[in-house]
């Protein structure tokens, strides 16, 4: 058998993004060499994760009040170690850290850009051998460059984003990110300890057969939500229902086989929680990101996710993405034009 493709790695990838530009400074590209130099040794340690003591909890609870898993806590070393070694981010904000870290040495004081990540989505799911994740999101700052990074670089609307990517701890690993251009996914190559373009060029099919959501929580929604919802189930569904639902309790995963497969994804919010689970800056704004860029679109039911200006680091919202036919007939029920 003839393989004629080249294959290109993300570096050579990202080399040939900045050939193609020869403005461009190159500190994006080396940040997103970092983050998948983070990516394979997390990738690593949630491969032996059965036969080393790294699973179970830490004992502590993070900022969000949740239990902490030791691989949350090993993820987000590894994030903060590889930003804080890189030479391309001034700071990070981390869902497992209460504030933001500036990192303020010379050199980080001079880069343009700072991340925010969640370190593992989904981490409910790492006891149990269920894909996890890793999502990020890299803004431009709007402090002086050659002064440490502030808040406020941090709490941008998420259509500031220059980049925002996840990696997928699942039957393969894969680096998806995606930057106005567009999205490309990377599968890791374990012969060569790299990540090499699999997914050029991704789109978020217009519609698709599945549909994502909390079922347990159903009385807790809204009417109009669980209206859309039984929609799903229903044949008279206006994209040719009903669908098959599909809800893996990692968000990445889920967005992931959306973006591939077509679908929409809803973490709505509960009674008891107005806003939801799902935090803005670590979740769903890169999330919402990508799947705008491949095509899709992204709402926490009244207004675009990319367009919410932070007041908080750790805020939650309630999210809706995925397909762009599904998000427009899901719009119809929440304004009451359908159903
Ligand atoms: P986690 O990062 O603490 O695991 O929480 C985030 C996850 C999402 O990935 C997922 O969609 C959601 O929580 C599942 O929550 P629930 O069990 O309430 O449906």
């Amino acid at each position: 058998m003839t393989i004629n493709r080249k294959v290109q790695t993300l570096d050579e990838f990202t080399l040939q993004q900045l050939r193609d530009f020869p403005l461009a400074t190159g500190e994006l590209s080396s940040l997103l060499r970092d983050i998948g130099l983070a990516a394979k040794r997390i990738h690593v340690e949630v491969n032996k994760a059965g036969l080393v003591d790294i699973l179970g909890d830490t004992g502590s609870t993070n900022v969000q009040g949740e239990e902490v898993k030791k691989l949350d806590v090993f993820a987000n070393n590894q994030m903060v170690g590889v930003l804080r070694h890189g030479i391309s981010c001034a700071g990070i904000g981390s869902e497992e850290l209460d504030d933001i870290v500036v990192f303020d040495d010379e050199t980080s004081n001079k880069s343009k850009y700072v991340c925010l990540f969640d370190p593992l989505d989904g981490s409910s799911n790492i006891d149990v051998n269920v894909s996890i994740g890793t999502i990020f999101s890299v803004f431009k700052r709007v402090s002086e460059l050659g002064k440490p990074a502030i808040e406020a670089d941090f709490l941008q609307a998420g259509s500031n984003q220059v980049a925002a990517g996840y990696i997928i701890y699942g039957s393969s690993t894969m680096l998806v990110y995606a930057t106005r251009r567009g999205v490309n996914g990377f599968t890791l190559d374990q012969s060569i300890g790299e990540f090499t373009l699999s997914h050029p060029d991704m789109k978020c099919p217009e519609t698709g057969k599945m549909y994502s959501v909390n079922h347990g929580n159903f009385f807790q929604y809204e009417e109009r939500v669980k209206k859309y919802i039984t929609a799903c189930q229903m044949k008279d569904s206006t994209n040719g229902g009903p669908y098959t639902q599909r809800y893996i309790g990692s968000m990445v995963s889920d967005v992931h086989r959306n973006l591939i497969k077509g679908g929409i994804f809803m973490y709505p919010g509960i009674l008891d929680k107005p806003k939801g689970k799902l935090r803005l800056m670590y979740e769903c704004n890169p999330c919402a990101f990508i799947v705008e860029v491949a095509g899709g679109k992204a709402t926490n039911g009244q207004m675009r996710i990319l367009d919410i200006v932070p007041t908080k680091l750790h805020q939650r919202t309630a999210f809706f993405t995925g397909s762009l036919k599904m998000m427009e007939e899901l719009e119809g029920y929440l304004d009451g034009t359908l159903g």
